[in-house]
């Protein structure tokens, strides 16, 4: 039975959630046949991709969904790319705020997802989820951690392994003290979630 990894961050930058961890902590998906791994994952440069790339070594998944917030975004953002920088003006949840520092000096600039984006944005339209392929996933956490999975991935020759970033909007709960804000329904995010594991386990 083939493994998937998915994983959503703490609250960062005065939230007290967040929708990335809200939308997969109650997946539930029928008639699947894979096991779905959750993980929790802090809000901090560093710790956060040792804390991923240790689960991953436990759990040797055949598939890892790395999913955060984005808000103002619109819709489901299939990240494209992670780059080989942090470089912040919001310090991440211990006040760290890095300015271009080379996240792996021996790694490559950047690196492609390779989860199937492109069927991903198919199938979420399908569904009518507003979804679009972005490119880029910032310079912040999210970055560091999609790019430094992605650099593990290649540096252990796990080319087998599939793996990506999707940035998910604020959530209703979110957006009652920001009027002027684009948010969506948790319930509408888990089903996209699931959507996009089932789509990349047939890819
Ligand atoms: N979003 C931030 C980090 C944690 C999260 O959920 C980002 O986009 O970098």
């Amino acid at each position: 039975m083939k493994r998937v990894l998915i994983t959503g961050f703490e609250p960062f930058g005065g939230e007290t959630i967040n929708p990335s961890f809200e939308a997969i902590k109650n997946l539930d998906i029928p008639n699947i046949d894979a096991h779905v791994y959750t993980l929790l994952v802090p809000t901090l440069f560093d710790v956060s991709s040792k804390h991923v790339i240790e689960h991953i070594k436990k759990i040797n998944p055949n598939i890892i969904i790395l999913v955060g917030q984005a808000g103002g975004r619109k819709s489901i953002s299939i990240e494209r790319v992670a780059i080989n920088i942090d470089d912040s003006k919001t310090p991440d949840n211990q006040g760290v705020a890095p300015t271009d520092r080379v996240i792996n000096p021996s790694g490559l600039n950047a690196y492609f997802s390779s989860l199937p984006i492109k069927s991903i944005i198919q199938e979420l339209e399908k569904n009518e989820i507003p979804a679009s392929v972005s490119n880029s996933a910032g310079t912040y956490v999210c970055n560091h951690l999609m790019y430094s999975v992605l650099d593990y991935l290649y540096h252990s020759r796990l080319s087998k392994v599939k793996a990506g970033f999707i940035h998910v909007p604020y959530i209703d709960e979110q957006v009652i003290d920001k009027p002027n804000q684009f948010s969506m329904d948790v319930k509408l995010i888990t089903k996209a979630l699931e959507i996009i594991i089932k789509t990349s386990l047939k890819s």
